[in-house]
């Protein structure tokens, strides 16, 4: 009995083992079947990009931005296109290594993958007078 049991766990573990190199064995066939597994690395890659593109307009006035939000989902690609409606301001995410000069009437554009979850402030970074410190906004990851 003990025998039996050993033969079948046996069975069971080359089975395992030919199933896991994406090919099985088909008993009643004969024919080998071809299971459509992708490689481990790019389900990886797969869970860090959702492969979604999501564009932002944003502008920069004294003193503040509109719009003051901005929202994703984690893995998107984000595209932010800004522009100062009157004099130099910046446009900066620290979490995420940004920031971009934006002098009057120029638009600049800026593309990065929102990999963090969380709340991020975004500010201005080029000092613009009197308001400056008013003109932030965030970045929501969510
Ligand atoms: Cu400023």
């Amino acid at each position: 009995m003990k025998k039996i049991i050993l033969l079948m766990c046996l069975l069971l573990f080359v089975f395992a083992c030919t199933g896991s190199q994406g090919k099985t064995q088909s008993l009643l066939t004969g024919a080998v079947v071809q299971e459509i597994v992708p490689p481990v690395q790019d389900s990886v890659i797969a869970q860090e990009q959702t492969g979604e593109l999501k564009e932002f307009y944003v502008e920069a006035f004294n003193w503040g931005f509109k719009p003051k939000t901005i929202e994703v989902n984690q893995g998107d690609r984000v595209k932010i296109t800004a522009k100062s409606d009157d004099v130099d301001h910046g446009l900066a995410i620290s979490a995420y290594g940004i920031n971009i000069k934006l002098t009057p009437g120029k638009e600049e554009t800026v593309e990065f993958i929102a990999d963090k979850k969380g709340t991020f402030p975004f500010y201005c970074s080029v000092f613009c007078g009197q308001g400056h410190r008013e003109m932030t906004g965030t970045l929501v990851v969510k």
